[in-house]
Formats: structure tokens, C-alpha cells, sequence
């Protein structure tokens, strides 16, 4: 079968040319105008879209524009950019990048969660500035031991990070839908709950309208004036606003963010925070791991132009597939 596909968003040059190797690939312009001006005679053989976060949903008015479009590949684990129950009416497949990326992204979440505690971009900035060499002590920072670790979303990567934190000797608790057999970990039925137990708040939790906002000011005092927000799953989870206000307040003691609300846009009042750390949605952003989250999206639109099956559909659409 020949396969058209088109790409949303912008991907990396490696992923582009795996796309290339073995499909025709058309772009999705990124400019306003010249994407409206593509949309109103869109070449009409396209079968496939590619997409990845953080770019413009991929909603049922897009998808209208392309009858013939009878798979989303998305790169990535997470997928909340792509309206899923549209594609399912239009009987389109969805699949994303499970697996690939889970040890690099709990990697990231440990590394935040060590860098806000023990102060490393601020200690970094420090040096830098020959402040150390001239005399000034670098002050004293919070520290791991004795911490409770809250994991909300105990998935692939929630397990992860958790496993990763075995090692460190601190209690750890979670919460997800419903607990999770055989977990040695504490359960929550709320994420209000567990924030009032603990003290540092891991977020690993898909993005989407089901946890839209479910860290918000009441949860960010219930976690209190030690506490530490970790980021690594959407923007969309955090009340953003409520979380300007509690770091600037005191109200809980630090954050480490790998994603934000409206990205690539970091607030202002973010940026000016120094106690804080931030990173550009990096937790996946490796040599190795890009590449292997690339190879699963073509992966999956060679087994779908093979065989009509793809080999990761999302939940919603494997009645599909
Ligand atoms: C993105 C991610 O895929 O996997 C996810 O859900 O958020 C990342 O790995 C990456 O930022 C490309 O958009």
C-alpha cells in the first residue's frame, strides 16, 4: 500500500529521515496563515497523520480534512493532543510510544526531584558567578532523607520512578484509580489524600481531561511548607496559577517542572522564581531513547501498511485494530 503521511508538529531531523526512508512525508505548515491556506485544499491522499505533544490538538475538524486518514501515529507515550473519541467515530487507529521511554523518563524524575532538593542548577549559577571563589558560603539545602515520596499515576512510569527510589530508603506511597495489586507501596484514594501524607509529590499521570487541574491549591497546601512538586507528566495536571501562588508564598518549599501549562510558553512568574528548577519537556529528550520512540512510530505504520494492525494502539482504539 502506498502511504502518504503527513506531519504534524516539529519533529526531529533522525525521525524525519526514518519517515522518509520508506514513506512520503508532506508537512503540516507551522505558520498560521500558510497552515490555513494548506488546509482549504488539502492533498487528499493522505493516509496516515504523525503527531507528537505539544503540538495543536489533532481534533475532528482536522481530521475532516483528510477522509482518508485511517492512522495517528503519535510520538510519545502520552497522547492528550489527540482527540481520541473523534478518531474512533471516523474508525481512524491512534497509537503512541509506550515502553520505549519509561526508564529515561523516570530518570528525569529522579533527577528533578534530587536537583530541587539538593539546589544543583542554583549551586551551578553559583560557581558560575564566582561567587564561591570569592569568599560567599553556598547555603544549606533540603534534603532526601527521611522524605515521603507521593507517586501520583502508578503506570509504567509512576512504577518506575518508584522502583528507582527503592534504592534511597524512603517511604513511599501513591495514587492512582484504584490500588494496584501487589504493590508494597501505601495507597491513596485521592491525590488531596496522599499530598497530606507526604511530602514530595511526584506527577507521572497522563494529561487529559480525567486529571485536568487535579493538583491545585488546596492540594499544594495539604502537601505544606517542606514540600516538593515533581512534574513529568503534563502541564494540564497543575493549576498553574495556584502553583505560582504557593512557591511565591512559602506555601510548599520547591518544584522541579519538565512541562507546562501552555508549552513552549513558561510564565514569567516561573522563570523568576530562583529556587525552582526547569526544563524544556525533556524527559524523554535522549539520543537513544528519540530514536527508539521514532522506530515504534514506523514501526507502526509498516506493520499497518503490512497487515491493517498496528502493534501499540492507544486503549481507546484497540477494538479497532
Ligand atoms: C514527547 C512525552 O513525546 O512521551 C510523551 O508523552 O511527553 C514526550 O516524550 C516528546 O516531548 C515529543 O513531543
Amino acid at each position: 500500500m502506498s502511504v502518504k503521511v503527513l506531519v504534524c508538529g516539529s519533529i526531529l531531523a533522525p525521525i524525519r529521515e526514518l519517515l522518509r526512508e520508506e514513506f512520503e512525508v508532506l508537512d503540516l505548515p507551522a505558520d498560521a496563515a500558510a497552515q490555513a491556506a494548506f488546509l482549504q485544499t488539502p492533498p487528499a491522499d493522505v493516509n496516515v497523520i504523525v503527531t507528537l505533544s505539544h503540538v495543536p490538538l489533532i481534533d475532528a475538524a482536522l481530521l475532516d480534512r483528510f477522509p482518508n486518514v485511517r492512522l495517528v501515529a503519535s510520538f510519545g507515550v502520552g497522547y492528550d493532543q489527540v482527540d481520541t473519541a473523534a478518531a474512533v467515530e471516523r474508525g481512524i487507529l491512534v497509537t503512541h510510544s509506550p515502553g520505549v521511554l519509561t526508564d529515561e523518563v523516570a530518570d528525569m524524575g529522579l533527577a528533578l526531584t534530587l536537583a530541587a532538593l539538593r539546589s544543583i542548577p542554583q549551586a551551578d549559577r553559583f560557581v558560575r558567578d564566582n561567587r564561591w571563589e570569592t569568599g560567599e558560603k553556598y547555603p544549606l539545602t533540603l534534603s532526601l532523607r527521611g522524605r515521603k515520596i507521593g507517586i501520583v499515576g502508578l503506570g509504567r512510569i509512576g512504577s518506575a520512578v518508584a522502583r528507582r527510589f527503592e534504592g534511597f530508603n524512603v517511604e513511599i506511597a501513591y495514587h492512582s484509580r484504584s490500588p494496584k495489586p501487589g504493590v508494597p507501596y501505601r495507597y491513596f484514594d485521592s491525590v488531596l489524600a496522599l499530598a497530606g501524607a507526604t511530602d514530595t509529590l511526584i506527577l507521572t499521570v497522563p494529561g487529559g481531561a480525567g486529571t485536568r487541574g487535579i493538583v491545585n491549591a488546596e492540594v499544594l497546601k495539604a502537601l505544606g511548607p517542606n514540600g516538593v512538586l515533581v512534574n513529568i507528566s503534563r502541564g494540564s495536571v497543575v493549576d498553574e496559577d495556584a502553583l505560582i501562588a504557593a512557591l511565591s508564598s512559602g506555601t510548599i518549599a520547591t518544584a522541579a517542572l519538565d512541562v507546562f501549562a501552555h508549552e513552549p510558553h513558561v510564565p514569567d512568574a516561573l522563570k523568576k522564581l530562583d529556587h525552582i528548577v526547569l526544563v524544556p519537556h525533556t524527559g524523554s529528550a535522549t539520543f537513544a531513547t528519540r530514536l527508539a520512540m521514532a522506530k515504534l512510530v514506523v514501526d507502526n505504520i509498516r506493520s499497518w501498511a503490512g497487515t491493517g494492525k498496528v502493534l501499540t494502539p492507544v486503549p481507546e482504539t484497540k477494538h479497532l485494530n
